[in-house]
């Protein structure tokens, strides 16, 4: 065997430092590809520019963020997939992606469990989003990186109605997004609850196939459901949560130095989301009556006494932790 020369030590010690190199950063700037199906004008597709510009910012010409709305790049639900496949960086996904996965998460899914966006963020920034989130990296590929308040759902009809408790929802074809744990939210809540995808939803309404959706107030506003539906109900069920969340392929890639820009941009992208959504649900009444649409207040507490025992008894139930909802209801 021939001694190994100056050069050959050289060479190996040079594609040594390269395989250690993130691969996308020695080929130029690393892509950040985000996919969502919020409409240009609702506050979590706004967010994704303060991300933009929180990382041209803190690490120009470091990244390349693509930002896709409107479900163009991937269908609503199919990003945590694209995310483990490598076809997707970023995502702001829902308890209801997780609970998919993570069955223990789906304790958020459920209506009248979070009381409002100020217990949400000290859950999910507490040791109960610790938590959480090490099982969603261990089980989903992906890392969750910020909370995001995604507003108070509320029942929006086509046709008024006189609606006091979940009895008066019966019959009515409430659109809930696809998976049996949105559905299951829509049966607790009175209603029979119809799978479509949120860009569906608005010819829905147009046409009559569905008779209401649910959604928070800016959402209601930003996608123009208000334009053809006539009544909001305020039911309140729920305190809904997205969760900006980077793939761990990309993330585990990522510098120390730039984990912590691309975590900072994250926060800054929620706390934009969340402050401007909770000044607009605190005035968003008035724009919806200066549109002709009746707002209504139900008996919130019947309500959430019905919300409440039909996931007490429900399998989904199952899959929560031991003492964990005791655990969020301490949460103060
Ligand atoms: C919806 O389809 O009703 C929903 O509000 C569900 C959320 O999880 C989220 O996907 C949201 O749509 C979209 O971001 C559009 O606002």
């Amino acid at each position: 065997m021939t001694r190994p020369t100056r050069r050959h030590l050289l060479a190996a010690l040079t594609l040594a430092l390269a395989a250690l190199t993130p691969l996308a950063q020695a080929q130029g700037k690393i892509p950040l590809r985000i996919s969502t199906p919020a409409v240009p004008d609702d506050w979590h597709a706004k967010m994704w520019t303060v991300f933009k510009d929180s990382l041209d910012k803190s690490a120009p010409g470091e990244f390349d963020v693509q930002i896709n709305l409107n479900a163009s790049l991937f269908k609503q639900g199919a990003e945590p997939a694209a995310m483990a496949r490598g076809n997707l960086e970023l995502a702001s996904i829902s308890a209801f992606d997780i609970a998919k996965l993570v069955p223990e998460f789906s304790i958020f899914t459920a209506g009248y469990i979070v009381r409002d966006p100020e217990h949400q963020q000290k859950v999910f920034n507490g040791p109960i989003g610790e938590e959480l989130f090490k099982l969603v990296s261990e089980k989903m590929d992906v890392t969750p990186l910020a909370t995001v308040y995604l507003g108070t759902r509320q029942v929006n009809l086509r046709e008024p109605r006189n609606v006091k408790t979940p009895a008066d929802l019966k019959g009515v074809k409430l659109r809930m997004p696809g998976s049996k744990e949105w559905l299951f939210l829509g049966e607790a809540l009175g209603a029979t609850a119809t799978p479509l995808a949120f860009g569906e939803v608005y010819l829905g309404l147009k046409t009559g196939t569905i008779d209401g959706q649910d959604n928070p107030l800016p959402s209601v506003r930003a996608a123009k459901f208000y334009e053809v539906t006539k009544q909001i109900v305020l039911t309140n069920h729920l305190v809904d949560g997205i969760f900006i969340s980077i793939s761990n392929k990309s993330w585990n890639a990522l510098s120390a130095a730039q984990k912590g820009k691309v975590k900072a941009a994250a926060q800054a992208a929620a706390a934009f989301n969340n402050e401007n959504r909770l000044k607009e649900e605190a005035q968003i009444v008035d724009f919806f009556k200066q549109q002709g649409l009746q707002v209504t207040t139900p008996d919130v507490e019947a309500f959430r006494k019905a919300v409440q025992a039909a996931y007490a008894n429900s399998d989904i139930a199952k899959a929560w932790p031991k003492g964990l909802l005791d655990r969020i209801n301490a949460t103060r």
